[in-house]
């Protein structure tokens, strides 16, 4: 058999010699090098191509992919253990945990599904679990990610007095400690716990290192994953999606393709306990490929979607907002998609936000209303007429985010209340054959100079029309939203600059990206960081001698780290002078590159 080719475009990462070091969820991405000079179609092309490399076959010897043998039979296996638990839910729960982006999709896939059981009359038996508790679910907090003794703790909370669990661990990485303690804790409780571990690198390339107090690391618990797998007392789905478009943000393919295959997954179980669908092969092929043409058709909109990518990035330039309105689980999206940004970009809350209409009433989270968290939690469309409207004017940017079955009379009076104050408003509406409400939908176009609209032919199921909806708009949100802050210059080629150093993996992160940007030896950048971070020219003992932890729970809050380091290693300069640097040129990607010049 011949060998993959390693030259053809966008496949040089495959190479064993394309960055060596890194796993491939924080390699970069060949296709999006030239990413932050691109132009708003570009941008939306190359996070397209990106996209496309989720459903790549696997070629020669290459890792495991989305639709690979090993990864449907897979698949297979974990359904028919949810089909168990289904038919006999007697004292048993599937949990589904994550941090970040995979808690997140953790909550709205544990939801939907506890939807499609009421709908049968079913009690629920799906539970989610997020690092950081619900706050996490729309703000950015990365700490609770090391702590794997939390991850435990959570678990046994909702998991008490369960006889059996399906525990699904996601760390598209392979590197969270809150799910390693979690699956951990498994392995040594077989008897009532089978653990599933979700992510997108090679077993190998697990992460390997430990975290203060633990006696394991991601790597090790992966290889007893593995070892448990052989008598399918533990199931190990890890295929290769290719590195993101920003690398390391995987909020993107990380969280499409979690959301794929958990989707899969349980909508077969599903199907063979309430519809006596059998669990086969094929039919878990046929329902990935739907995804593929899901993802095709959503980018076939390319020239509506660089319209919105065009619009949020003007309102970002002027330092004015993007808003997303939604409706029922797209909402959801739109409100995940919003949190993200914080600590991808650097963002101020404001910037980019998200509302759901009904509010909590709609999420039914484990901990009720957080409005009283902060403005930043205030997520229904009230809020929105409250704190946003007032304010805003035609350089902020607003999407209203719905489909035929949601309440178009709704959509329709709150876009009338958004026209009076600007004409920036814009319309991201799904609808399938037949199921149109023409005069509603004429009204609202007229108020909106663009409109992304999906016509879905109607499958057999409704539910999976809604899936094929809600992947949909997560790759508009995302491209949206990246590509906007693309267009800010809040990226450099195809790295997040003023990205947040808030856990061990953020850190590993800014330190990797000090080197490869100044070419200076590790200890240097470490010393630049910790600078930074510390807000002094000078490191006393008792910082340089601390550890991660201690200097991650020091970077919250602060703002512009790892720009800030970088300035000062290649210019030399002081921290004061770095941060006048960057006042006066506030567009990261300038900044550097201007500085990269002089240097
Ligand atoms: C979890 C995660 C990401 C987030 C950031 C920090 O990653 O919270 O969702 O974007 O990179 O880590 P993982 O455990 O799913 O790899």
């Amino acid at each position: 058999m011949a060998g993959p080719d390693w030259n053809r475009t966008g496949w040089e990462w495959e190479s064993p010699d394309y960055e060596p070091t890194l796993p491939v969820s924080e390699k970069s991405n060949p296709l999006t090098r030239d990413i932050d000079r691109a132009s708003a179609s570009s941008i939306v092309k190359m996070l397209q191509a990106c996209d496309a490399q989720m459903f790549q076959e696997e070629a020669g010897r290459s890792c495991q992919r989305l639709l690979s043998d090993q990864v449907v039979t897979t698949m297979m296996e974990v359904a028919k253990r949810a089909e168990l638990i289904l038919k006999d839910p007697e004292d048993s729960l599937v949990v589904l945990s994550g941090c970040g982006t995979s808690g997140r999709l953790a909550f709205l896939l544990a939801s939907g599904f506890n939807k499609e059981l009421r709908k049968v009359n079913q009690s629920p038996i799906y539970a989610y679990i997020i690092a950081g508790g619900d706050r996490a679910l729309f703000s950015s907090r990365e700490a609770p990610e090391d702590d794997p003794q939390l991850g435990v703790l959570s678990l046994q909370k909702v998991c008490e007095g369960k006889k059996r669990v399906l525990f699904v661990g996601i760390s598209c990485g392979f590197s969270a400690p809150f799910v390693a303690g979690q699956l951990d804790f498994c392995l040594q409780h077989p008897d009532v716990y089978t653990p599933v571990l979700i992510g997108f690198n090679p077993a190998h390339q697990a992460r390997d290192e430990h975290m203060p107090g633990c006696s394991f690391t991601f790597y090790s618990v992966v290889q007893r994953m593995q070892e448990f797998a052989t008598s399918q007392k533990a199931f190990v789905i890890n295929p290769v999606v290719g590195p993101e478009a920003i690398s390391g943000s995987s909020r993107m393919k990380g969280g499409s393709a979690t959301k794929i295959l958990l989707e899969v997954i349980l909508s077969a179980a599903h199907a063979a306990t309430f519809s006596h669908t059998a669990i086969t092969y094929k039919g878990i092929l046929q329902h990935m490929r739907v995804y593929e043409t899901t993802a095709n058709k959503t980018y076939a909109q390319t020239e509506a979607i660089t319209a919105l990518v065009e619009a949020a990035g003007q309102s970002l330039r002027s330092g004015r907002s993007v808003c997303y309105l939604g409706w029922g689980s797209l909402a959801l999206l739109a409100l995940i998609d919003a949190s993200e940004c914080h600590p991808t970009f650097g963002a101020a809350y404001k910037d980019v936000r998200g509302f759901i209409s009904g509010g909590y009433r709609e999420l039914n989270n484990n901990e009720g209303a957080l409005t009283l968290l902060g403005p930043e939690f205030g997520i229904s469309h009230e809020d929105f007429l409250h704190s946003f409207l007032p304010s805003l004017n035609e350089q902020d940017t607003v999407l209203l985010i719905y489909t035929h079955s949601d309440d178009v009379s709704e959509v329709l009076k709150l876009a009338r209340r958004v026209r009076e104050k600007t004409p920036n408003l814009h319309a991201v509406y799904h609808q399938s054959d037949g199921d149109i409400a023409a005069s509603l939908q004429d009204d609202i176009n007229k108020l909106c100079p663009s409109t992304l609209k999906i016509t879905w032919s109607t499958p057999a199921s409704g539910c999976l029309l809604h899936m094929q909806w809600e992947l949909s708009t997560k790759l508009v949100l995302n491209a949206v939203s990246t590509g906007a802050y693309v267009l800010k210059g809040k990226i450099y080629q195809n790295h997040m600059i003023d990205m947040q150093v808030t856990n061990s993996k953020l850190y590993r992160r800014a330190k990797r990206l000090l080197q490869k940007l100044s070419g200076c030896p590790e200890p240097r950048c470490e010393e630049a960081l910790l600078k930074a971070v510390y807000q002094m020219d000078k490191l006393p003992k008792d910082i340089t001698s601390s550890d991660v932890t201690t200097h991650t729970g020091a970077a919250t809050n602060r703002t512009q780290v790892v720009p800030l380091a970088l300035v000062c290693l290649l210019t030399g300069c002081s921290l004061t002078e770095a941060k006048s640097h960057l006042k006066q040129q506030p567009i990261i990607r300038e900044a550097v590159a201007v500085i990269m010049d002089m240097a």
